[in-house]
C-alpha cells in the first residue's frame, strides 16, 4: 500500500555531526567523560529518586548512567532539533516513512482501539485490523475448545510455527514471555531454520493427525519458509494420505494471497496483514496467531492494550519524561559519544529468555544502516550491536567482562516485583542479585576498600572494580500480557528515536534481500556435480567444489 503523503523524513543538508548541539554534545563529553557515578551520587542525594521516569506500569530508573542535568538537556535540544517529534506524528499518522520501500511504517494501529481512525492510503485502516484480529480470536477460540479437528477428527493438540526472521522471533519470544498464561494441554513448537533438523526435531513424538501448522510468511515466498512449509505437508499426508487433509492441518499468514493459494491453502484459512507492517514489528499482527492461540484472546489483547499504552506515552509525553526517547537518546550518548559499541540487555525473568534475541533483529536490522535517508554516507556509528541473557545465569558467564573488562557496555536490566512462581525466597534472590549487579557496576570496589579488607597490595588491582559502568533498569510490577506489550513498545520506540536522529531509514532491510537472492544462485550449482566453470571468487569456488564433491562421498 502506497501511502499519500511522502516526505515524512526532513531532509536538511545539514549533516548530524555539524549541528552546534552535537558539537556541544562532544565538548561536554570531554568535560564529563571522567566524571564518576561514585561522585555524581555524592554530589545530589536524591539522584536516584531524580533520574527516573514512569509510565504505563514501567518505572525507568536511569540514574546509574554517566549524564548530568546538561547531558540531559543538551540530547533533548539534539532530539528536537532533528524534529523527533515531527517524525513520531509523521509514523503515527501512516506518512510514508520507510521511504526506500515507499511505504509507512504503521504497526502502532495494529494495537489501536476500536475507537481510532487511522487513514492511509484514503483508508481507515482500524476497522481491518480488528476484522483480522475478531478472525483470529473466532480460530484461536475453536483450537482451544477442541472444535477444529484434525482431517480424521482428532483434536489438534500440537501448533508449529513456521516462518523465520520477523515471522518468527517474536512469536518465539512471545510465547516464551507468556507460556505461564498459555495452555498446557496444547504444544507449541517453532521452525525457522532451513537446517532439517529444525523441522526434524520439532517433529519427533508427535502424531500429525493432531497437529496444526501455521505457516507465517509477509510475502510468502522465503525460501526457508516454503522449504519447511513443502516438508510440513510432505509430512501431514505421509500419513494422512490425503489432499483435503491440508485444509485442517494448515493455515496461513501472509500479504500474499496469491502464493498460499498456490500452495494449497485454503484462503478460508489465511489471516492477512499489510505492506505497512515490517516483519521485525509484526508479532501484535496475525504474525502472533500461535501467540494468540497460545494464551488466548483475551490476554493477546491485553498484549496489545500494553503496545497501545505506551504507544501513547511516547507520542505525548515531553521528551524527558519519555520512556523511549529517554533510552534511545542513552543509547546514543554512548554510541556516538563513548564509543560503545554494544548494549547488554539482562532480563532477570526466566521467561524473557528470548527477549535479547527478539531486540537484536529489532535493533539491528532497524537501524544497521550505513546511509541517511537522502542516500549520503553517514559519518557517524549507527546502530550498536544488542546481545543478552536472563540474569542470573549471565552472571557466571559474561559479566566478568561487563565489570573488569576494557570496554564501556552499557545495560539494561529488567526485573519484577512479583514473580510468576513463587518458590520459597528464590524471587528475593533473583531481584537481589538485579540491585547488587548495577549497584556494583556503577560504583565499583576501589584499591583502598580491597586493601582494608585485607587483601595483599598484589592481589588489589585484580580484586578492585573501577566501576562507572552504566546501567538502566526497568522495574515493572508482574510479567502480564499487558506487561510484555508495553516492554516491546518501549524499545520499538527506543530505536526509532535512535533512527531519526541518525536520519537513517529503521524499516528497510535491504541486507535481508541480498542474502535471500544470492543463496538461489549457489543452490542450483550445489546440484550439480560435474557443471560449468564456477564464477566466484577462489574462495567460493574452491569451497563450492569440496562441499559438492565430499556431499557424493559416503560418511
Ligand atoms: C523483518 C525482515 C525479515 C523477514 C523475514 C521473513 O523485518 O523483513 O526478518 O521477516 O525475512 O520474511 P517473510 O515473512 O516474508 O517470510
Amino acid at each position: 500500500m502506497r501511502t499519500e503523503s511522502a516526505a515524512a523524513a526532513p531532509i536538511t543538508a545539514q549533516s548530524l555531526t555539524e549541528r552546534p548541539v552535537w558539537k556541544a554534545l562532544e565538548t561536554h563529553h570531554h568535560t564529563i567523560k571522567d566524571l564518576h557515578l561514585r561522585q555524581l551520587f555524592a554530589d545530589d542525594a536524591k539522584r536516584g529518586e531524580h533520574l527516573t521516569a514512569e509510565a504505563a506500569g514501567i518505572y525507568l530508573d536511569y540514574s546509574k548512567n554517566r549524564i548530568t542535568g546538561e547531558t540531559l538537556r543538551l540530547l533533548v535540544q539534539l532530539a528536537e532539533e532533528c524534529d523527533l517529534r515531527a517524525r513520531i506524528d509523521a509514523m503515527f499518522s501512516g506518512k510514508q516513512i520507510n521511504s526506500t520501500e515507499q511505504r509507512a511504517a504503521l504497526h502502532t494501529a495494529l494495537r489501536a482501539p476500536k475507537n481510532e481512525r487511522i487513514v492511509a492510503d484514503g483508508i481507515d485502516v482500524v476497522p481491518e485490523v480488528h476484522a483480522v484480529l475478531d478472525r483470529m480470536a473466532a480460530f484461536a477460540d475453536q483450537l482451544r475448545s477442541g472444535h477444529w479437528r484434525g482431517h480424521t477428527g482428532k483434536r489438534i493438540r500440537n501448533i508449529i510455527n513456521i516462518g523465520i526472521g520477523g515471522s518468527d522471533l517474536g512469536p518465539v519470544m512471545a510465547y516464551e514471555a507468556l507460556r505461564y498464561y498459555s495452555v498446557r494441554e496444547m504444544n507449541f513448537r517453532f521452525v525457522s531454520n532451513v537446517d532439517g533438523t529444525d523441522f526434524k526435531e520439532a517433529t519427533i513424538g508427535i502424531d500429525p493427525e493432531e497437529t496444526l501448522f501455521i505457516i507465517c510468511s509477509k510475502t510468502f515466498t522465503t525460501t526457508e519458509t516454503l522449504a519447511n512449509a513443502h516438508a510440513a505437508r510432505k509430512w501431514i499426508l505421509g500419513k494422512l494420505d490425503n489432499i483435503q487433509a491440508v485444509r485442517k492441518h494448515f493455515v496461513a499468514v501472509s500479504t500474499n494471497a496469491e502464493e498460499v493459494s498456490n500452495f494449497g491453502i485454503d484462503l478460508a484459512n489465511m489471516f492477512g496483514f499489510w505492506d505497512w507492517v515490517g516483519g521485525r514489528y509484526s508479532m501484535d499482527s496475525a504474525i502472533g496467531l500461535s501467540t494468540m492461540v497460545a494464551i488466548g484472546p483475551d490476554n493477546f489483547r491485553a498484549m496489545l492494550a500494553g503496545f497501545h499504552a505506551m504507544d501513547q506515552h511516547f507520542r505525548t509525553a515531553p521528551f524527558d519524561k519519555n520512556l523511549p526517547v529517554i533510552m534511545g537518546l542513552l543509547a546514543i550518548w554512548y554510541n556516538n559519544f563513548f564509543d560503545g559499541q554494544t548494549i547488554a540487555v539482562l532480563p532477570y525473568d526466566q521467561y524473557l529468555k528470548r527477549f535479547p534475541a527478539y531486540l537484536q533483529q529489532l535493533t539491528m536490522e532497524s537501524n544497521g544502516k550505513h546511509v541517511t535517508l537522502d542516500g549520503a554516507r553517514v559519518s557517524y556509528q549507527t546502530s550498536p550491536i544488542i546481545w543478552g541473557e536472563p540474569g542470573t545465569n549471565g552472571q557466571h558467564s559474561f559479566y566478568q567482562l561487563i565489570h573488569q573488562g576494557t570496554r564501556l557496555i552499557p545495560c539494561d536490566f529488567i526485573g519484577f516485583c512479583h514473580t510468576l512462581n513463587p518458590l520459597d525466597n528464590h524471587h528475593d534472590l533473583l531481584m537481589a542479585n538485579l540491585f547488587a549487579q548495577t549497584e556494583a557496576l556503577a560504583f565499583g570496589k576501589t584499591t583502598d576498600e580491597v586493601k582494608a579488607e585485607g587483601t595483599p597490595d598484589w592481589l588489589c588491582p585484580h580484586r578492585s572494580f573501577e566501576g562507572n559502568r552504566p546501567t538502566n533498569t526497568i522495574l515493572a510490577e508482574r510479567l502480564t500480557p499487558y506487561t510484555l506489550g508495553t516492554l516491546v513498545a518501549l524499545y520499538e520506540h527506543s530505536v526509532f528515536t535512535q533512527g531519526a536522529i541518525w536520519n537513517i531509514d529503521s524499516f528497510d532491510q535491504w541486507g535481508v534481500e541480498l542474502g535471500k537472492a544470492l543463496a538461489q544462485r549457489i543452490v542450483q550449482e550445489l546440484a550439480i556435480t560435474n557443471g560449468p566453470p564456477l564464477k566466484h571468487d577462489s574462495s567460493t569456488n574452491t569451497l563450492i567444489r569440496r562441499y559438492v564433491r565430499l556431499k557424493e562421498t559416503p560418511p
